[in-house]
């Protein structure tokens, strides 16, 4: 039998907007596999270097693609991560970034135990919209679409819409 073809997501925004939150919900309530690119860095090693700024390893963005080119080819796919430009641009339907309040990205990242240098490169990364304009740079416009991201009730609108926008995409693909 032919497997349905299924959408591949991309979840991205500043750390602290809510991908990883939205990102797992929205696994179990579709059925599409969730990718963290963090932790899939983390377990696989998949890192170039270390960054003595931020104090953080360096990612290979090369393996990192490799890795999961073949599940990206077969669909059904929700990435998350904080940055989008280094992913091939054929392997998105979508691409959500989501948007948070700089008070409330201040006081998630806060108790997340960003401080100094790290939390206000963050929060200045959100007020400056970089992450939207990577994506707008790096995808065709009319598939980046931006979702806020503030409280609880909006999470749950967001849900809605893009398992909306799943089904249609997969009676429209099938
Ligand atoms: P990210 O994966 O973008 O770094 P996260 O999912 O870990 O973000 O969320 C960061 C924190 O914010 C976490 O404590 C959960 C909370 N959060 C996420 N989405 C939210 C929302 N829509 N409303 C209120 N809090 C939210």
């Amino acid at each position: 039998m032919k497997m349905r073809k299924r959408p591949n997501i991309l979840l991205t925004g500043t750390p602290g907007v809510g991908k990883t939150t939205l990102g797992k919900e929205l696994a179990q309530r579709t059925g599409l596999s969730y990718v963290n690119i963090g932790d899939l860095a983390q377990e696989g090693e998949l890192y170039d270097g270390y960054d003595e700024e931020y104090q953080c390893p360096i990612l290979d963005e090369d393996r990192v693609v490799d890795e999961l080119d073949d599940q990206m080819v077969d669909g059904g796919m929700i990435i998350d991560y904080h940055g989008c430009d280094l992913f091939p641009e054929r392997w998105f339907h979508i691409v959500f970034v989501l948007r948070t309040d700089n008070t409330q990205l201040y006081t998630r990242l806060e108790s997340r135990g960003y401080a100094g240098k790290k939390l206000q490169d963050n929060v200045q990364c959100e007020i400056f919209q970089t992450i939207y304009e990577e994506a707008m740079e790096a995808y065709s416009e009319d598939i980046v679409h931006q979702l806020t991201s503030n409280t609880p009730e909006d999470m749950d609108r967001n849900l809605e819409q893009i398992i909306q926008w799943s089904e249609q995409w997969v009676k429209d693909n099938n």
